[in-house]
């Protein structure tokens, strides 16, 4: 018995240790492609970042949208794939009225390890660039509220603040990437996730951002890793009962 406690507790340690002793720190990498590579399967290919994947956690999770759209569908956002074209391609997007900083919230059902956020937009012009903020909570907090209103601060209401994004300085046009990681490999434990959309390129006309697909990515190694000590450990309790 002695020994599965000890097995135990080393088995913890190796898989704890490593996320504590890095310091954490929120990274932000973007990239920009143009029309040279299409991708008009819908999976954008990055040679710096990664690009849209099938099968992540909000994967057909329809985001909660608090503002307005002007155009699009809610949907797109969730449905697997980005656009497949740079232009005209409203019908595979979901636009936010970036000047009324509207708000996508996604619900993941239960509180999450998360490695990742990824956004993908797609636009000919001024429509690809993205800027907004990044907000999560787990849903535990003091006076939550999952969907707070435009003009609700969100950290009065249970949010915290993860980063600011924006590609303007990519340059107009093609295929924006962003990836949202953590020095530490992860991003947190959380339910929800909110983006706080802004205006991206400052124009004379509303200028809004054709976001294609948004990517949250589970954390993999520690879940693998405990499995595989749980298991281990498994192992070793029937062993020890048939001796
Ligand atoms: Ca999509
Ligand atoms: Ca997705």
């Amino acid at each position: 018995m002695q020994r599965l406690v000890m097995l135990t507790t080393l088995a913890l340690a190796l898989v704890i240790l490593p996320a504590q002793l890095a310091s954490a720190a929120i990274v932000v990498d973007i990239e920009r492609k143009t029309d040279s590579d299409p991708d008009a399967d819908g999976f954008f290919d990055f040679d710096t970042i990664d690009g849209n994947v099938a099968g992540d956690l909000a994967d057909g999770i329809v985001p909660t949208i608090v503002g307005g759209l002007q155009g699009g569908a809610a949907a797109n956002l969730t449905n697997g794939a980005a656009q497949t074209s740079d232009a005209g391609n409203i019908a595979e997007s979901t636009t936010p009225q970036n000047l009324q900083n509207t708000r996508f919230i996604f619900d993941l059902g239960a509180v999450q390890s998360v490695a990742q956020f990824n956004s993908y937009s797609r636009h000919n012009a001024e429509r690809a660039p993205q800027a907004y903020d990044l907000w999560a909570a787990t849903g535990n907090e003091i006076g939550f509220d999952a969907a707070p209103g435009l003009f609700v601060a969100p950290d009065t209401v249970g949010w915290t603040l993860l980063t600011n994004v924006s590609t303007a300085s990519l340059g107009n046009g093609g295929q924006h990437g962003v990836n949202i990681s953590d020095t530490t490999g992860t991003l947190g434990d959380y339910r929800y996730f909110m983006m706080v959309t802004f205006e991206a390129v400052t124009s004379a006309t509303s200028v809004r951002t054709n976001y294609g697909e948004v990517d949250i990515i589970a954390v993999p190694e520690p879940a693998t890793l405990a499995l595989c000590g749980v298991g281990g450990l498994m192992m070793l309790k029937k062993r020890a009962r048939r001796a």
